[in-house]
């Protein structure tokens, strides 16, 4: 079931503002507001798609894409030396906003993710 008066889809209809790094016809990325690492970009699908036990084939590919390009994109833009994928699914999963959304950051050697917030 999708919500769509969710946070990413207010941010997907330009209702809210936010930092959007790259977009096409089929995804949007933009900045987490509350960063955990110096890069850390969400993904999201521009169509409805509450999370990946939600998404169609076709989403997830295009997720998928825009993920690696951004991945490729921020180890360069941030002088980094890997990344960190993550994604979560329902509460009990650790999801909090109910539109479908990968983590891409950017890692450097020895770090640690900062705390929430
Ligand atoms: P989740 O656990 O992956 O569902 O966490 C949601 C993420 O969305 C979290 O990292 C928030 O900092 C981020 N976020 C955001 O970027 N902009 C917002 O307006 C809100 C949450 I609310």
């Amino acid at each position: 079931m999708y919500d769509p008066d969710n946070i990413f889809g207010k941010i997907l209809r330009g209702e809210i503002p936010s930092t959007r790094v790259y977009e096409d016809d089929d995804t949007l990325a933009f900045m987490d507001i509350m960063p955990r690492a110096e890069g850390h970009v969400l993904v999201i699908p521009k169509t409805p798609c509450r999370n990946m036990l939600d998404a169609s084939p076709e989403q997830v590919a295009a997720v998928m894409k825009t993920v690696q390009i951004l991945s490729r994109a921020m180890m360069v833009a941030f002088e980094a030396d890997g990344i960190t994928l993550q994604q979560f699914n329902e509460a009990a999963g650790g999801q909090e906003v109910f539109h479908l959304h990968f983590h891409v950051l950017a890692r450097h050697e020895g770090d640690r993710l900062w705390a929430p917030g």
